[in-house]
C-alpha cells in the first residue's frame, strides 16, 4: 500500500466515506489531488476542472445517496473525483485509452453514472425529467443532484429548464453551481457578472458565516423553518446584493458557499436537500485547485491537457504544427487587411485558435458563451450589417445549431463563414467528441459551400475564398492534430486536384480532406502489385460538382473516402449521381458507419474502419475481385 494513498485506497464507494471525520477528509481530498495529477499527467484529460471539484464531490456522495438519489454531471468533464469515489480509482491508468477508463460519465462502467454526453448544458432538462418521473411514482423521499459550471450555465438549454424547474414547488432537485468563474477562459457575459456579484459581495458571505453558525445549532424541523430562516437571509441579502436573479425565477438559492471548505459545503448540500424543493447551491470552487501550474495557467488553468510532466505541467512533447494554428494565421492576416472580418467563439477562445485573433482585434472577437445556436444566428445578424463573421467550433457541437445554419443562415443567404475544428474522428473523448456527422447534417442544406482541405496550403486557399462569399454561408472543415506535410497536386481541373496517378487511370479514389494520405498510400500500393489508380481531391465537397461527377463518369469504379457518416454522406451522393447517369461505373463508399465510436485513438478507429492505407487498398481489391466473379 502506497502510504501517501492510504486512506483514498479504502474508498471504493460513496457509503466509505460516510465514516470519516473531519480531520480524515481533509487528508482523503489532498490525497485525491495527488492522485489526479499523477494519473491525468501521464495519460491526459481534463484535470483542472477535475481539481477544482474535489471537496464538492466528497460533500455530494456524503450528503446524496448515489444511485438512490442520481447525480448528474453537466458536461461530464469534472466527474473523474466521482469514478474515483465510485469504486473505479484502480482504473485511472487506463483513463481515455482503448478497453479503459471512459474520460466522461459512462452507464456500462457504473450504475452511479446517469448521463453520459459531453455536449454542455443538459443536466438540468435529464434532472427535471427524472424529478417529474419520481413525484409521479409518488417517491418523494429521492432527490436528484445536478452539477453544472458557470460555463454550462451560459447555454440555453440550462435556463429552458429552470424555467421548468421552478414550477415544481414539490420536487426536491438541488442543482449545484459549480463557479469557478471559468469555461476554458474567464466566462462571460450577464449572468458572469451577476455569479460574480454574488460570490463578491464581502457582506453578504460574513453574513451567511454568522447564519451558518446559528442555523447549525437550530435543529431542522422542515421547510417552514428553512423558509422562515432563508427568508430572513434573503431580506439581508437582497440589500447587499441587489441581484437575487435565482429567486426571481422562482428558486431557492443558498450560497455562495466556499466550495473547498468540506463542512460549509455539507451544511448548505443538507439544507437543501431536507428543504424538499427545487434549491440551487452556489459553491465558488478553484479550478486547478492544489496544482500551482493549473491554478496559475493564464490560458484554461489545465482545463484538458496532454500528457505532461507532473511536477511542472508542461507538455513532454513539443506539438507539430496544426490544422489550428495555420487556420489561427491565416485569420489574423486577414483581419489585418479587412476590418469587416469578425470572429465569434462558444466559449472555446483557445481550442478553435482565436486567441491570436482576439488579441489583435478585441473588439471584433465575440465570444457568445456555450451557445452555438446564438453564435449562428448573432453571426447572421452581423453578416446582414456589413460583416464578415467567421464562426469557429468544433464540428461536434455546430450539431447544436443545424436548424439555425438551415433557417437563419442559408435561407436569408448570409456571408458567415463556419469554420469546423476536430472535424471526423477525434477519438480520445469518446462518441460525443467525435465531428462525424458535419458532412450528413450540412448536406442537406440548399445553397451552402463546404471545403475540406488536405494540407495547409489548401486550408489558406480555401478560407481566403470562403471569406469572399458574401451571399451563402461556407464551412471549412478539418480535424485535430497535426496538418502534415503539404500534397501538392499533380495537375488541376475544374472537378478539383489529381493528387496521384495517371488521369487516365480506370479506378478513381474520390478523397476527401485529410485522409489524402491514406488514399495517396492505397493507391501506391495498388499500383506496385500493377491495378493503376488515381486519386482526386475535389477540396470543395458541397455542392458538388458536377464536372466531377462528369470526369468520374468515365471511370469502372469509383471509390470515396471520406471522415464522416457513410450514410447521408458525400460518397453515398456521389454514388446515387453516377447511378442516377446509367453508366457502368461502380462506386464503393467508404467512411464512417452509424454507430457511437467509444473512445480510443483516431489512428486506432481509422484501421479499425478501413480507412488507413492497407484497408482502402484491401476493399479496392476484394472489390475488383468481386466484379471478376
Ligand atoms: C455544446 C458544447 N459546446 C462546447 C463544449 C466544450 N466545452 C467543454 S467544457 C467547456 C467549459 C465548461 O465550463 P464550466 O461548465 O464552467 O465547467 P468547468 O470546466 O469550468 O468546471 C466547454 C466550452 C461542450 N462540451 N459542449
Amino acid at each position: 500500500m502506497d502510504p501517501a494513498m492510504a486512506l483514498l485506497e479504502q474508498i471504493n464507494s460513496p457509503a466509505d466515506l460516510r465514516s470519516l471525520t473531519p480531520e480524515q477528509l481533509a487528508i482523503l481530498a489532498e490525497e485525491v489531488r495527488k492522485f489526479l495529477v499523477e494519473k491525468v499527467s501521464a495519460t491526459g484529460g481534463h484535470l483542472g476542472p477535475n481539481l477544482g471539484v474535489v471537496e464538492l464531490t466528497l460533500a455530494i456522495h456524503r450528503v446524496f445517496e448515489s444511485p438512490r438519489d442520481p447525480i448528474l454531471w453537466d458536461t461530464g468533464h469534472q466527474a473523474y473525483v466521482h469514478k474515483i469515489v465510485t469504486g473505479r480509482a484502480a482504473a485511472f491508468d487506463t483513463l481515455r485509452q482503448e478497453q479503459g477508463l471512459s474520460g466522461y460519465p459512462s452507464r456500462q462502467e457504473s450504475v452511479h453514472d446517469v448521463i453520459e454526453n459531453s455536449h454542455a448544458s443538459t443536466a438540468l432538462s435529464y434532472a427535471d425529467g427524472i424529478a417529474k418521473a419520481f413525484e409521479l411514482a409518488g417517491e418523494s423521499d429521492r432527490h436528484v443532484v445536478a452539477v453544472v459550471g458557470d460555463g454550462a450555465l451560459t447555454g440555453g438549454m440550462t435556463w429552458e429548464a429552470i424555467n421548468n424547474i421552478a414550477e415544481g414547488k414539490s420536487r426536491s432537485l438541488i442543482i449545484v453551481v459549480n463557479d469557478n468563474a471559468r469555461s476554458y477562459s474567464p466566462t462571460i457575459g450577464g449572468l458572469a457578472s451577476h455569479l460574480a456579484t454574488l460570490r463578491t459581495t464581502q457582506g453578504y458571505e460574513r453574513f451567511l458565516d454568522w447564519g451558518k453558525s446559528v442555523l447549525g445549532r437550530t435543529p431542522i424541523v422542515g421547510a417552514p423553518m428553512y423558509e422562515a430562516l432563508h427568508g430572513m437571509k434573503k431580506g439581508i441579502k437582497d440589500f447587499v446584493a441587489p441581484q437575487g436573479m435565482f429567486e426571481d425565477l422562482g428558486l431557492k438559492y443558498v450560497g455562495p458557499v466556499d466550495g473547498h471548505n468540506q463542512e460549509d459545503l455539507e451544511f448548505a448540500l443538507t439544507r437543501a436537500r431536507d428543504f424538499g424543493g427545487p434549491v440551487i447551491v452556489h459553491a465558488i470552487t478553484t479550478k486547478g485547485r492544489g496544482f500551482e501550474p493549473a491554478e496559475t495557467d493564464e490560458a484554461d488553468r489545465f482545463h484538458a491537457v496532454g500528457v505532461v510532466d507532473p511536477q511542472t505541467g508542461l507538455p513532454l512533447k513539443q506539438a507539430p504544427e496544426s490544422w489550428t494554428s495555420v487556420f489561427s494565421s491565416e485569420l489574423v492576416k486577414a483581419g489585418h487587411e479587412r476590418r469587416d472580418i469578425v470572429a465569434i467563439t462558444a466559449a472555446m477562445l483557445g481550442p478553435t485558435g482565436l486567441a491570436e485573433f482576439c488579441q489583435r482585434f478585441p473588439e471584433r472577437t465575440f465570444d457568445v458563451g456555450i451557445a452555438e445556436q446564438h453564435a449562428v444566428t448573432s453571426a447572421v445578424g452581423m453578416a446582414h450589417a456589413g460583416l464578415h463573421p467567421v464562426v469557429a467550433v468544433y464540428s461536434t457541437f455546430l450539431n447544436r445549431a443545424i436548424d439555425q445554419v438551415l433557417m437563419d443562415c442559408a435561407l436569408h443567404q448570409a456571408g458567415v463563414t463556419f469554420v469546423l475544428d476536430r472535424a471526423g474522428i477525434t477519438g480520445d473523448d469518446g462518441p460525443s467528441h467525435n465531428g462525424m456527422w458535419d458532412m450528413a447534417l450540412l448536406r442537406v442544406v440548399p445553397d451552402l459551400l463546404m471545403f475540406a482541405p488536405r494540407d495547409g496550403t489548401r486550408l489558406q486557399q480555401v478560407f481566403r475564398r470562403a471569406i469572399t462569399v458574401e451571399n451563402q454561408p461556407t464551412v471549412i472543415r478539418f480535424p485535430k492534430g497535426a496538418v502534415g506535410q503539404e500534397i501538392p497536386a499533380v495537375n488541376s481541373g475544374p472537378y478539383g486536384d489529381l493528387i496521384f496517378g495517371d488521369p487516365e487511370a480506370q479506378i478513381v479514389i474520390v478523397s476527401i480532406g485529410a485522409l489524402a494520405n491514406s488514399a495517396i498510400s492505397a493507391a501506391n500500393s495498388l499500383a506496385q502489385l500493377g491495378t493503376a489508380v488515381q486519386v482526386i481531391d475535389p477540396v470543395q465537397v458541397l455542392p458538388i460538382n458536377p464536372e466531377l461527377i462528369d470526369a468520374l463518369a468515365r471511370a469502372k469504379l469509383v471509390v470515396t473516402l471520406e471522415d464522416g457518416l457513410i450514410d447521408g454522406g458525400i460518397g453515398e451522393s456521389i454514388c446515387a449521381q453516377l447511378a442516377a447517369l446509367s453508366v457502368d461505373t461502380q462506386c464503393l463508399a467508404l467512411g464512417i458507419p452509424k454507430q457511437f465510436l467509444e473512445h480510443k485513438s483516431r489512428s486506432s478507429w481509422l484501421t479499425h474502419m478501413g480507412l488507413d492505407g492497407a484497408g482502402i487498398a484491401a476493399a479496392i481489391t476484394a472489390r475488383l475481385r468481386a466484379a471478376v466473379q
